[in-house]
């Protein structure tokens, strides 16, 4: 199969996100590294990240996906994150994530479908007709965060594979490679993360391919340069680095449920009525910029489906959601 490498970064004509916005998200940041008695956030506070005019520059159309409470800083979602690749540790991600080697990158599509084979990045998305999604995001560990993506709706994306009519599933696979992810030496996980959705998950509008956050392109420690993200359901479905897709009959594995069947399974929807079997799911701690919108400790109720029932509740309807967790 060919495969063309057109310039990733192309801009065009509308304007990229002024400055001064920056200089806003600095300001906060500047807010959070001073307050006291921050045992909401203890390890991003001294984490070292590069800052976003570090990255380059992505234009994305306005979204009508908003939260009312303000964006996570920049600090946070970027020197807070799960990315098991590189350590187990809220920090190793910033820390080590540079050692991934994220131009070219190709993915592979197999299994039920016409289309398959294997795709530049540059081929998979269109980097002129990017939309912005601000979504909360809710991982299973009890605190949230909101994200401003970058990124295209996953649906039209995988139709372009044209999916025959055996596909019920799909599954996702993040690049394994030891050299560039020194986490994988250690079995923490089934190596590579993998994770699935049923195709009338991946379907849905809210269902989002992000390749930037916060108007640039993604940092390696959120899963540069594509990866998933599924505001209603708990962070680790929403796969980092993405090399692989295949669209399958039978329900995928996934690494967490592999792992841990009893405390993750495969729908994995935020549901604060199902309990992980360790913790409550009955609230989360916000990372957030600790403005004192709720008080210093900053704790929400979690919502049925983080917040997204309207949009998602029907593709659960007659399931028992505790027995489908
Ligand atoms: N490949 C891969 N993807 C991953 C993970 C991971 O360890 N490896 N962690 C998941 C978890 S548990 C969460 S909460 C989110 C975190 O995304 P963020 O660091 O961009 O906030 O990524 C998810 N995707
Ligand atoms: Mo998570």
């Amino acid at each position: 199969m060919l495969i063309r490498r057109p310039p990733r970064f192309a801009m065009n004509d509308r304007d990229v996100t002024p400055q001064s916005s920056y200089m806003n998200r600095r300001d906060i940041i500047a807010g959070l590294t001073a307050a006291t008695g921050f045992a909401a956030f203890p390890q991003t506070a001294n984490a070292k990240v590069a800052g976003p005019e570090t990255y380059k520059p992505l234009v994305g159309s306005k979204t009508k996906y908003k939260v009312e409470d303000p964006n996570a800083p920049w600090k946070a979602v970027t020197g807070y994150n799960n990315f098991y690749e590189f350590g187990t540790g809220k920090d190793d991600p910033a820390k080590r994530a540079h050692t991934l080697i994220t131009d070219p990158w190709d993915v592979k599509v197999e299994g039920e479908a016409e289309n398959i084979g294997t795709f530049a990045l540059e081929d998979l998305i269109d980097f002129n007709a990017l939309e912005d999604r601000i979504y909360r995001h809710r991982c299973v560990e009890a605190w949230s965060m909101v994200i401003p993506w970058v990124g295209l709706p996953l649906g039209p994306i995988l139709q372009r594979f044209a999916p025959n009519s055996r596909a019920k599933y799909v599954q996702f696979f993040t690049k394994n490679d030891r050299k560039q992810m020194p986490g994988t030496r250690w079995p923490v996980l089934d190596w590579p993360y993998r994770e699935g959705l049923r195709m009338d998950e991946a379907m849905n509008p809210l269902s989002f391919l992000a390749v930037g956050v916060y108007g640039r392109v993604l940092p390696n420690q959120n899963g540069a340069p594509l990866r998933l993200v599924l505001p209603w359901k708990y962070g680790y479905k929403s796969i980092k680095s993405i090399v692989g897709i295949k669209f399958m009959e039978e329900q995928p594995d996934t690494s967490w449920n592999l792992s841990a069947p009893r405390e993750y399974g495969f729908y994995s929807n935020v549901n604060p009525q199902v309990e992980h079997p360790r913790w409550s799911q009955a609230s989360e701690r916000v990372i957030g910029p600790q403005t004192g919108l709720r008080g210093a400790l900053a704790r929400r109720d979690t919502e049925m489906f983080n917040g997204y029932a309207d949009a998602v509740a029907g593709l659960y309807a007659g399931m028992d959601l505790h027995k489908f967790y």
